[in-house]
């Protein structure tokens, strides 16, 4: 027994022996092992025996990658308590200090590969999903990857693809949620759970929800499209019937914010009354700034 006590107390869970009465775990330690994130999970897509745990990675959306060319099956979760080199969109950098929550999962979806845009945003709201289920945050989806409470930046998606032509092989999707981060390693305009509750939260607990609220959008994205998820998201999202900006590398284009498409592209009313099909870039708030 003593040999199995050992690796667990290595695993940082703190262990009394108590004599001729065996021994009393005192504190788990705050690590997203399988065993605790996944523990009385109420789902299939995701198991222990496709759960990847490290204490420190370069960038979990690459190990996955990686995992992926290698076979990995639907489901695997790749999961660091901190990224080096966490990435955003467009070579941007993603700060992955300890206490946030860093995790990608492999998908192999069927399909085209015009429904792929559009899995970003079922990821977000299915964040946006689970900070209003665990801790009733009023958390709004901002087209096309951001996660808000307040306005404020709370989770951050990166999908990444490996596809043949028109067909995808499979999907990694890279999670960035500020759980119990220190504002002081956060840029000035995010924001993190512990912040918006005031609490250290449990970060096994937020993943385990996040990963349910992941499976039920997802297993809904692949029966029925995103189609039947689409009037919840745009009703989740920031900004919408608003007057933005959009930045596409530099081009920028201004609009109202009018609908979100059936394949996850946001649609823009220009000031002529037509409408323009965005697939990627920035959006910011027009507010105040006179037509
Ligand atoms: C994103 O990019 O928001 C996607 C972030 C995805 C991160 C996850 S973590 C697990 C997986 N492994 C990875 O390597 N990545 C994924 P983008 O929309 O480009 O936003 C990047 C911008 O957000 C930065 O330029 C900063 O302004 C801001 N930012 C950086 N770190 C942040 C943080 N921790 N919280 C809030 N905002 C942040």
């Amino acid at each position: 027994v003593w040999k199995y006590i050992n690796k667990i107390k290595e695993d940082g869970y703190e262990i009394e022996a108590c004599p001729n009465r065996g021994y009393r775990l005192r504190r788990h330690p705050d690590k997203l092992f399988s065993h605790e994130v996944l523990e009385g999970f109420a789902g299939e897509l995701f198991s222990g025996d496709k759960y990847y745990h490290y204490e420190q990675l370069p960038s979990t959306n690459n190990t996955a990658y990686s995992l992926a060319e290698e076979g990995a099956p639907e489901g695997a979760v790749v999961v660091a308590e901190e990224q080096t080199s966490g990435k955003g969109r467009m070579g941007r950098r993603w700060e992955s200090p300890r206490g946030g929550i860093y995790f990608s999962i492999i998908l192999r979806p069927s399909g085209d590969i015009e429904r792929i845009p559009s899995f970003a945003l079922t990821a977000g709201y299915s964040v946006v999903k689970s900070l209003e289920k665990a801790f009733s945050l009023d958390a709004r989806l901002k087209w096309p990857n951001d996660v808000l409470v307040k306005g404020r930046k709370i989770c951050g998606v990166l999908s990444e693809m490996k596809a043949q032509p028109g067909m995808v092989d499979f999907l990694v999707a890279g999670i960035g949620l500020n759980a119990n981060t220190a504002a002081e390693s956060l840029p000035e305009e995010a924001t993190s759970v512990k912040q918006e509750t005031g609490n250290d939260i449990s970060r096994c607990f937020l993943m385990r929800t996040v990963l349910e609220c992941l499976e039920d959008s997802y297993s809904r994205f692949a029966k029925n499209g995103f189609r039947c998820l689409r009037d919840e998201i745009v009703k989740s999202c920031s900004f919408m019937g608003e007057r933005v900006c959009v930045d596409r590398g530099g081009v920028k284009t201004e609009g109202v914010a009018a609908d979100i498409d059936e394949h996850g592209a946001l649609i823009l009313e220009l000031p002529g009354g037509s409408r323009e099909r965005i697939l990627s870039g920035d959006v910011k708030s027009c507010r105040g700034v006179s037509s």
